[in-house]
């Protein structure tokens, strides 16, 4: 068991650069890895891959799929400063059921709808220095459900951008953060808020776009 938690590691840190919680997918990869890589001589028990913990707590933010997807621009032009766009915007605030010690974020989402696509913009502060933050625009708004489920353009789609608008949001050794990431998708509508999850995948604070 050792081994394969230590390789399981490994290959999660490989597959996601340690920004989020592993899921299904780096689980999947890392079992695949551990099936060639743990190979102990007289290690005469042979491993049942079936039956390993994964530690699947049972979140559904795990599944990373494409990094470049995710990944915003602090240099694009933010949501509300885009011409002949359709303008949301929201404050965050913690979740009710924030675990103790999340950061006290303050600051703003901006969700542009243009002809060609949709924007989303955050500006934050009041975040850890120097790590990453999970973000996506969720479905639902932030009271009574913390947002419900990822908003989806195509709600029989992918889990996966560009189907969903997951924003990778880097913070500077303030805890400050300013990032902007477009879609070609303007339907957007069904959009509610957008979440900031902690590094395990929690769900911490949220924005709901009005
Ligand atoms: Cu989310």
């Amino acid at each position: 068991m050792r081994h394969t938690t230590l390789v399981r590691a490994a290959a999660c840190m490989a597959l996601l650069g340690a920004l989020t919680a592993c899921g299904d997918d780096a689980e999947t990869a890392a079992a695949e890895d551990s099936e060639r890589i743990v190979v102990t001589p007289g290690d005469d028990e042979p491993h049942d891959h079936s039956t390993h913990d994964h530690g699947d707590d049972g979140h559904d933010h795990g599944d990373m799929g494409d990094m470049a997807a995710m990944t915003g621009d602090p240099d694009a032009t933010p949501a509300d400063e885009l011409p002949d766009a359709q303008l949301r915007e929201g404050e965050f605030a913690l979740l009710d059921d924030a675990p103790d010690g999340s950061p006290e974020v303050s600051g703003s989402a901006y969700l542009a709808r243009t002809d060609n696509g949709t924007t989303l913009s955050v500006d934050l502060s009041g975040l850890e220095a120097d790590t990453e933050y999970m973000s996506h625009l969720h479905a639902e708004a932030c009271s009574p459900n913390a947002g419900g489920d990822h908003f989806k353009f195509d709600p029989d789609g992918s889990d996966q951008p560009p189907n969903e608008v997951h924003l990778m949001v880097p913070t500077d050794d303030d805890g400050a953060a300013a990032t902007t990431i477009t879609n070609d998708n303007p339907a957007s509508e069904g959009a509610k808020s957008m979440v900031l999850h902690l590094d395990d995948g929690t769900k911490f604070a949220c924005a709901d776009l009005s």
